[in-house]
Parts: structure tokens; C-alpha cells; sequence
């Protein structure tokens, strides 16, 4: 790396701080990204298990991943990234961690001024009734898993072709639209509408901060990009701007 003076000046005076984390930020607590190297869509077609059409065709494949992956995040801990991000929230007057994270990490950091845009996998949803309810149980004792009202539930996950959110992605847009600093942490950027955020967030003027291990198609638009992990990075910019 290093951050730029610049960069330190704009995080220093900054009374408006986003932070858009996605895959990579878990990845030191080893939380497997979706593409790249060791990525979850490797050894599964995302076609095949990440869309609506794949789970009213298969749900009982598709509950298998789910229920593989919820085995595999089960004991795993945040790490260094997620912890500054955490204390982030309070140095700043406003605050917004915008995560398409799904694995529950940050707010086992401790953050709590945060949107989930793709959904919670400590989550399920009743496919008859709508309501949303928190479900640890690891591994599934049936799946596909169903709710008390005899309907099956699903994870409460954004797939593709589905709609994020609405009051997540309102307030993510507002933010991207608003802030002083953004961070964009361990994300491909390829995936949309997330991946719109930082491009906003540069349009209104702010100074834009890319972490990631490796270039990715925003690199070129921000204002800096720092090449290495996210729990090596965000730990020295927290020390940079206490200095
Ligand atoms: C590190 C690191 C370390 C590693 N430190 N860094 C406009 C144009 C074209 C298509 C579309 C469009 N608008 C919408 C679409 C369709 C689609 C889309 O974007 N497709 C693209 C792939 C082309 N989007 C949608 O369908 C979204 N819905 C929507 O927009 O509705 C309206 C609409 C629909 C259809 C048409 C038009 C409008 C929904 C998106 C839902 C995404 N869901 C997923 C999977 C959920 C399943 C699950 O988790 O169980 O969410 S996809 C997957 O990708 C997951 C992630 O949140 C998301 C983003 O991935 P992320 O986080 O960036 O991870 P990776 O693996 O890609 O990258 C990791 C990065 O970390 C890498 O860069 C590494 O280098 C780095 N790294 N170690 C720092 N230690």
C-alpha cells in the first residue's frame, strides 16, 4: 500500500464515512470469496444454485449448499478488517458500513450502523407467510427446512435476477450520494447494483479508497487502490490517521 496523504487528510476530516465490503473482507476468517482463487462458484454453478428458478427446481440442492456453507461459517471468527471497521463507526459523526456480505461477520465484529444488502444466511424466510426469522440450527435437522406453518422456508438470501432490499438499497444509494470517504473493501465489483456504489460515491465527490489483493474494474476510477489483504491494510490506515 501506502494511503496517500491525501487519502489520510480526507479519512482525518471526514464527518461522512461508507464502507461497501464484500467477499474478501472475510476472507483472512476464512469465509471462501465467491470468484477468484479457492471461489465458491469453482466447484458450483451459480446458475445452478444461486436464482429463484434453481430453487423452486431443486430446493433441496440448494438447501445442501446453504446448509455445507452455514456448517463451515459456523465456528469461524471476525478478523482484524472486520474489528477496525467496527470501531470506524464510532470515530465518525456518520457512519455507514454497506455490506453484500451474507455470513454475519461485522455485526459479530460489533458494527451495528450497517445495511445487508444480499441477505443474512442466519436468516430463512416462509415461502407462505413472508415473515423472516433467525435459524442457527447447524447442521439442518430437515431439509429443505420448513416453517411452523407446514410451508418450506428459504434462506433469506438475495439470488440474482431478485431485487435487493428496498429500504437496504435506498439507504446505501443516499449514502453513496452523501459521504466524504468511501471504502471499498475485498469486493469484485461485478455484481450490480452494489457495485454502482463507489462510482456514485466518486460522481458526488468523495475520496474513494479501494482495498482489495488485487485490481478490479473500479481500480482505475478511484481515487486510490491498495493492493494487499484487508486485516493488513485497514489496521495501518487506523494507525495512519491516529497519528
Ligand atoms: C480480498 C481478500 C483479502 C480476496 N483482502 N480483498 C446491470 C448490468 C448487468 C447485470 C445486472 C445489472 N443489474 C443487475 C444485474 C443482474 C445481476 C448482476 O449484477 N449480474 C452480474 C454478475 C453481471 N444482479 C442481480 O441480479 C441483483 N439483483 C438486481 O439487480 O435486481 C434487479 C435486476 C435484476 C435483473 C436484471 C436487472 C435488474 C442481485 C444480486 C444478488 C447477488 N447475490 C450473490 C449470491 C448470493 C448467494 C449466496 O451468498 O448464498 O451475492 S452473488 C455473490 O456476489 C454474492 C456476493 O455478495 C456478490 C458480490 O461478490 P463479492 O463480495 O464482490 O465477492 P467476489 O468473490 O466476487 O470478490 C472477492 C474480492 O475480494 C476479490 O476481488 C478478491 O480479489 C478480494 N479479496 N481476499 C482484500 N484478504
Amino acid at each position: 500500500m501506502l494511503l496517500t496523504i491525501t487519502g489520510k487528510d480526507a479519512l482525518i476530516s471526514a464527518k461522512n464515512v461508507v464502507v461497501l465490503t464484500g467477499a474478501g473482507i472475510s476472507a483472512e476468517s476464512g469465509v471462501p470469496t465467491f470468484r477468484g482463487e479457492g471461489g465458491l462458484w469453482r466447484n458450483f454453478r451459480a446458475e445452478e444454485l444461486a436464482t429463484p428458478e434453481a430453487f423452486e427446481a431443486n430446493p433441496k440442492l440448494v438447501w445442501e449448499w446453504y446448509d455445507w456453507r452455514r456448517q463451515l461459517l459456523k465456528p469461524l471468527k471476525p478478523n482484524k478488517g472486520h474489528e477496525v471497521i467496527a470501531r470506524f463507526e464510532k470515530r465518525f459523526p456518520e457512519f455507514l458500513l454497506i455490506t453484500q456480505n451474507v455470513d454475519g461477520l461485522h455485526e459479530k465484529a460489533g458494527s451495528k450502523k450497517m445495511v445487508e444488502l444480499h441477505g443474512n444466511i442466519w436468516k430463512v424466510k416462509c415461502l407462505k407467510e413472508g415473515k423472516v426469522t433467525d435459524n442457527f440450527e447447524v447442521p439442518l435437522s430437515r431439509i429443505p427446512p420448513s416453517c411452523e406453518c407446514g410451508a418450506m422456508l428459504r434462506p433469506h438470501i438475495v439470488w440474482f435476477g431478485e431485487s435487493l432490499p428496498y429500504d437496504a438499497i435506498q439507504q446505501a444509494y443516499r449514502a453513496a450520494n452523501e459521504c466524504d470517504v468511501m471504502l471499498v473493501v475485498g469486493t469484485s465489483t461485478v455484481v450490480q447494483p452494489a457495485a454502482s456504489l463507489p462510482i456514485i460515491a466518486k460522481e458526488n465527490g468523495a475520496h474513494v479508497i479501494e482495498v482489495n489483493t488485487e485490481e478490479t474494474p473500479i481500480s482505475s476510477i478511484v481515487n486510490e487502490s491498495l493492493i494487499g489483504k484487508a486485516g493488513d491494510i485497514l489496521p495501518e490506515i487506523e494507525r495512519l490517521i491516529d497519528l
